[in-house]
């Protein structure tokens, strides 16, 4: 469990607006949606996290999306 303090989405046409942002819950999974249809490209997530015994983490992941 973790919380995510940090979660951020760039592609193409720069920073990718989400819906939703991280909260102060404790969570397993983290879910968010883009506000918006993703035009195709690559994409580049990046998070940090405090974990819950104190220490941040960060990660990240990248994807495409096709034509
Ligand atoms: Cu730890």
């Amino acid at each position: 469990m973790m919380r995510i303090t940090q979660f951020e989405v760039a592609g193409p046409d720069g920073p990718v607006p989400l819906d939703g942002q991280p909260g102060s819950e404790q969570v397993d999974r983290y879910f968010v949606k883009p506000s918006d249809t993703l035009s195709a490209g690559d994409y580049q997530v990046r998070w940090r996290g405090l974990s819950d015994d104190g220490h941040m983490m960060s990660d990240g992941f990248n994807f495409s999306v096709e034509p």
